[in-house]
């Protein structure tokens, strides 16, 4: 039973490990540029599921419209580059937790 336990615990922490991903990267084809934007926002309004991390284009946890914003500002060269991990892939920054106590 012990065994079947730490079986058990091993798999679901393999499941959780977190992909590599490039940020904006919506379709995961390597590029970043107008059509992960027209897929964005596609999603947002009730359509194509797409890669959530990459979607999140400023980081910041939520998917809504100010990230197809930022996208469209990136591509346009008025906006900054997308968070981490951008331009290569990678892994999410760790959440940063305040300790409180
Ligand atoms: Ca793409
Ligand atoms: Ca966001």
């Amino acid at each position: 039973m012990l065994r079947l336990m730490i079986l058990c615990l091993f798999t679901t922490q393999l499941s959780a490990q977190p992909e590599e991903f490039i940020r904006g990267d919506v379709n995961e084809d390597g590029n970043v540029n107008t059509i992960d934007l027209i897929i964005l926002v596609k999603h947002l309004t009730g359509g194509e599921p797409l890669n959530l991390d990459a979607a999140d284009l400023d980081g910041d946890g939520d998917l809504d419209f100010v990230d197809a914003l930022y996208l469209h500002n990136y591509l346009q060269g008025h906006g900054p580059e997308p968070s981490h991990p951008f331009p290569g892939c990678g892994l999410p920054k760790p959440p940063v937790y305040w300790d409180l106590t």
